[in-house]
């Protein structure tokens, strides 16, 4: 099976939820008049799009319609794809990893699916070529970092662990000198899911966070959130408060194979502000894909 197939069989659930609901309506209005385009937006929100994005989002279809003259259901139908494509494209959804090494920072709560992702990431990145270091900087549980060293294992890169109860930021400290003295491409940092309270975290994340500034001052760098799509409208609220403790500069967000709930990547992309950098799809190694804006519009309307 080819990436798109997989991201279409990914997000089943969610398209057969969006386009059935879409579907509904254009198959009962048939006019192109205001009473399409609110049944539209009522469609979109209970879909998981969200009430602010699916108002937005059908301004602007409406607009389109108006501006081109469309009179055709089906032309409207293929302008609402176009307009969801181009709302996911306003952000930049590439990952900056221009230094040598890059740091990427991953965090969420606990079983958001960080350290697999991670494990899915490296596999992903050392199939490109380059040199990964992932640091074991979840010390909560002696099972995390086992966890991440299997995937160390599994993917072929080293790892920069401590015991567990260690300081996380140590473990960041020694993983940014080996990383310098190692000449790897990318480092990946696993953090702790277990959030104390809001205060511990924020105090966690700024220490790791000072740590990589002052030992490689010149990276570029990547917060990425990881976020559970069958959590919907959570998992936007997560976001909400996580941006809240850290800059964040991407999100991943997972299990969307899992959920009809898959619209939050639009309500996160529009409301957050915060581009979508890698999908979850499956459980399997080359299920974590780059999210690519078009295809994952694309992949939720066609039949
Ligand atoms: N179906 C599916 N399952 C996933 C996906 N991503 C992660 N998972 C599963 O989610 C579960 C939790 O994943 P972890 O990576 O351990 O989550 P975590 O955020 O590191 O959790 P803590 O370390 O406890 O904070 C695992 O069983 C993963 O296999 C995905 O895209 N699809
Ligand atoms: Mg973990």
């Amino acid at each position: 099976m080819g990436l798109f197939d997989r991201l279409k069989s990914g997000l089943k659930k969610t398209s057969e939820s969006i386009a059935e609901k879409v579907n509904n309506v254009f198959s009962v209005f048939v006019a192109v008049d205001e009473e399409l385009f609110e049944n539209l937006e009522e469609a979109l929100i209970m879909a998981d799009l969200g009430m602010e994005t699916s108002v937005a989002l059908i301004d602007e279809l409406r607009s389109r319609v108006k501006r081109k003259h469309i009179k055709d259901g089906n032309e409207v139908k293929k302008e609402l794809q176009a307009v969801i494509s181009d709302a996911l494209c306003e952000l930049d959804c590439e990952m900056k990893l221009d230094s040598t090494p890059a740091v990427v920072l991953v965090i969420g709560v606990n079983g958001v699916g960080k350290t697999t992702s991670i494990g899915k990431m490296a596999t992903y990145y050392k199939s490109q070529g380059k040199k990964v270091l992932l640091a074991a900087a979840d010390t909560f549980r002696a099972a995390a970092i086992d966890q991440l060293d299997i995937w160390a294992k599994r993917s072929g890169c080293d790892i920069i662990k401590h015991q567990e109860g260690s300081d996380p930021a140590a473990v960041v400290y020694d993983a940014c000198n080996a990383a310098k003295a190692r000449g790897v491409d990318v480092l990946i940092v696993d953090t702790a899911g277990r959030l104390h309270n809001k205060k511990n975290l924020m105090a966690e994340l700024e220490k790791i966070n000072r740590v990589v500034s002052k030992e490689l001052p010149d990276s570029s760098r990547e917060n990425l959130l990881v976020l559970d799509a069958t959590t919907g409208q959570n998992a936007v609220s997560q976001a909400k408060l996580f941006g809240e403790v850290s800059e964040l500069t991407g999100i991943v967000l997972t299990k969307l194979d899992g959920t009809a709930k898959g619209g939050i990547v639009i309500s996160i992309a529009k409301e957050q502000n915060i581009p979508v950098k890698f999908i979850g799809v499956g459980e399997r190694l080359d299920d974590l894909q780059v999210f690519d804006p078009e295809s994952f519009a694309r992949a939720l309307f066609e039949e």
